[in-house]
């Protein structure tokens, strides 16, 4: 079997990918370790940046997202009974929306086999060879028969767990890495948001978020032990525990119901570099993971995909890498402001298992200037929406 990029996951990373080839007449080969609809039942991302949804218009699947989904002008601050609005369009003139990863995600395989897009499940044992001459291939197996794919390029889309980082020598790639001393346990109801807009809280129980997918899908998510398992949380114990975190009158007003999805993340910092070996490229959780406080995991594969994407399209088209050649160096330019905002927020709405009363102070004191200075929530807004491409 023979194709230009052979990209090895198909979660939205890979798909957006291979949607946007496909437009400009370039042929891919998707190899997905799961099947359909084992992606589309993991819940993750909700909240999209502008660079994001163009580009999902671009690649021709933004008819429901532009129909189904919310506009989010800003966001509200809660510490304690105390709260604060911050607004992404009075500092930015723009705002993000709210759209859940598996709705694009479903569009996006919707789309790739409405127009004939070679896409394999339940693919085992792939390997990627000769990364670095210019003939790379992928072996896998399918069903218990071997398959070869020689190709040009190789895109690793294959998420942290992947095959495709593991590929780059030790002697050549540099992990960087913070692990977080707690998880998020997340918890997706059939129920009415509590507000229209996301609530971030900081108590002194512990952080917790009060999100959404539609007018009737909410998503919550406190701050738990990374020793907790979900199914010690009964739905009675998270409502409680997440109505104690969060000021009063929301919590009075919540319309609670039966947990549809329970979860727990582990949160982790991580950036591998360089993000290019020979002609092997990685994307997306292949090379980098944020804690999702700042809503960046998601919208950073998508500038990952934006580069990949234009750097094939001057290849093909103009016989030009300059785009390839300045991949990685692009990439983890804006990889590592994405790393830095979501370490700052989550350093500042978290509570550590060892801060002193010191550090509380200290927390304090930030939640305070950014409620209290238009610079510091001009600065909060710009990265919120997503730096620039
Ligand atoms: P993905 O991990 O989504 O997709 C990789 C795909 O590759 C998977 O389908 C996998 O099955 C496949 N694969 C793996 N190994 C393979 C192999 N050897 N061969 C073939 N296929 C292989 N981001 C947010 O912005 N907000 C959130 O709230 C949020 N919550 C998250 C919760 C969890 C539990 C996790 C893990 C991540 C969360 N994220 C969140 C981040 C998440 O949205 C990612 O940024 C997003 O899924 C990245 O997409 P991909 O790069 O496509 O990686
Ligand atoms: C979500 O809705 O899942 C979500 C929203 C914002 C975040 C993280 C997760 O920062």
């Amino acid at each position: 079997m023979r194709t230009q990029v052979c990209i090895i996951g198909g979660g939205p990373s890979g798909l957006l990918l291979s949607q946007l080839l496909h437009r400009k007449g370039i042929d891919t080969i998707v190899l997905e370790r799961k099947t359909r609809n084992y992606v589309l039942g993991r819940i993750r991302a909700g909240i999209l940046e502008v660079g994001m949804v163009n580009l999902l218009r671009e690649a021709g699947v933004g008819t429901r997202m532009d129909a189904e989904s919310f506009v989010h002008e800003g966001t509200v601050i809660a510490y304690d009974e105390d709260e604060f609005s911050i607004s992404f369009r009075e500092h930015t003139n723009t705002d993000v929306i709210v759209y859940g990863q598996t709705e694009l995600t479903r569009d996006l395989y919707d789309a790739r086999e409405a127009e004939g897009g070679n896409i394999v499940f339940n693919v085992d044992g792939v390997e990627i060879h000769d990364a670095k001459s210019d003939a790379p291939f992928v072996t896998c197996s399918v069903d218990d028969s071997e398959h070869r794919i020689d190709c040009d390029f190789i895109a690793g889309c294959d998420g942290f767990h992947g095959v495709s980082r593991q590929t780059i020598p030790d002697t050549v790639r540099r992990d960087f890495e913070k692990v977080y001393p707690f998880g998020w346990l997340g918890v997706l109801t059939e129920t009415p948001p509590v507000h229209d807009e996301l609530i971030y809280s900081s108590s002194e129980r512990g952080f917790a978020l009060c999100s959404m997918r539609n007018d009737n899908l909410s998503r919550y998510y406190i701050q738990c032990p990374l020793t907790d398992d979900p199914a010690d949380w009964s739905d009675e114990a998270f409502f409680d525990e997440l109505k104690r975190r969060i000021p009063s009158h929301y919590a009075d007003k919540m319309i609670t119901g039966p947990s549809i999805e329970k979860s727990i993340a582990p949160l982790r910092s991580f950036v591998t570099e360089p993000m290019r070996w020979g002609n092997l490229f990685l994307c997306g959780d292949a090379a980098h993971i944020v804690p999702p406080t700042g809503a960046k995991g998601l919208n950073t594969a998508a500038s990952d995909i934006h580069y990949l994407y234009h750097g094939l399209m001057q290849h093909y088209m103009d016989g030009d890498s300059t785009g390839l050649d300045d991949y990685s160096q692009k990439a983890l330019a804006r990889v590592w402001k994405a790393e830095r905002f979501s370490w700052a927020t989550t350093n500042l709405l978290h509570r550590y298992p060892d801060q002193t009363e010191f550090d509380l102070k200290m927390q304090r004191a930030e939640i305070e200037f950014l409620r209290s200075s238009d610079t510091a929530q001009a600065v909060f807004a710009q990265n919120y929406v997503g730096l620039p491409y």
